[in-house]
């Protein structure tokens, strides 16, 4: 293996500070004590501290579910990379579909959060994805390979290592639909191929490409074992810690 294989869990809009102790409480009874993959959660802003506490005897680093571009100033509201560097935290997911489409996030945008991110040492965790209208105009890969362009466009070759891309069809994000494994997998070799078409072989391998997208434990071993899917960006059942744990096994 040239790259991390890295099973990320992202809570949205889940979980206060309290139920977060709660988990980790449950997650300690049923966490593996040998794991090969980085594990992470991304949490709430409010609550990467409490995360971080809770956390840290699991070896399960916090990560930020968003972070704003601008270094600091009058954005209302918003969070700093520097802001998640000073509390430690590695990880932000940037572009998830559901910015995209809720939050008005663009292409643009998602290039200046990753930009923002890698700037402070933390690994942003880039979504792309298709609707399921592009998947049936037959348009996925060419809006995959610009989504991915525009996301990393100014990156420079040596940050890439910590770069991931998470590839999340948005048909198949909390509906329960999946892609199947040879979809998801097409679509990640076609990431890896778009990144070797801007950095060459050795950084394209090099780099952690995820599949999102209803990641559960009875789907999770088959997705992982393609051979561009280095890991999941997990909805729903990162929030159950039977169901977390037995993607980390599957992984393992
Ligand atoms: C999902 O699994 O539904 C996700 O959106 C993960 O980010």
């Amino acid at each position: 293996r040239y790259r991390k294989t890295v099973i990320a869990g992202n809570w949205k809009m889940n979980m206060t500070a309290s139920e977060t102790k709660k988990f980790a409480e449950e997650m300690k009874k049923v966490m593996p004590r040998a794991k090969w993959c980085d594990t992470l959660i991304c949490v709430p802003a409010c609550n990467l501290q409490a995360a971080t506490r809770a956390f840290k005897d699991l070896r399960i680093a916090v990560g930020a579910e968003n972070v704003y571009y601008e270094a600091k100033g009058a954005y209302t509201g918003e969070i700093s990379a520097e802001m998640l560097k000073d509390l430690s935290i590695k990880y932000a997911i940037v572009g998830h579909s559901e910015r995209r489409e809720y939050f008005g996030e663009t292409d643009e945008i998602v290039n200046k959060k990753a930009l923002a991110a890698l700037e402070a040492g933390i690994t942003p965790i880039v979504c792309v994805g298709e609707s399921l209208a592009q998947r049936e105009m037959g348009v996925t890969n060419e809006w995959i390979a610009l989504q991915v362009k525009a996301a990393l466009a100014g990156v420079p070759a040596e940050k890439m290592r910590r770069v991931i891309v998470a590839y999340e069809p948005i048909w198949a994000i909390g509906t329960g639909k999946t892609a199947t494994s040879e979809q998801a997998g097409e679509v990640c070799t076609l990431i890896r191929a778009t990144i070797r078409s801007l950095y060459g072989a050795r950084v394209a391998r090099s780099v952690t490409i995820q599949y999102g997208g209803s990641m559960n434990p009875t789907n999770a071993q088959e997705l992982l074992a393609q051979p561009d899917i280095d890991g999941g960006l997990i909805g729903g059942a990162s929030l159950k810690p039977e169901q977390f744990v037995a993607i980390i096994n599957a992984a393992n």
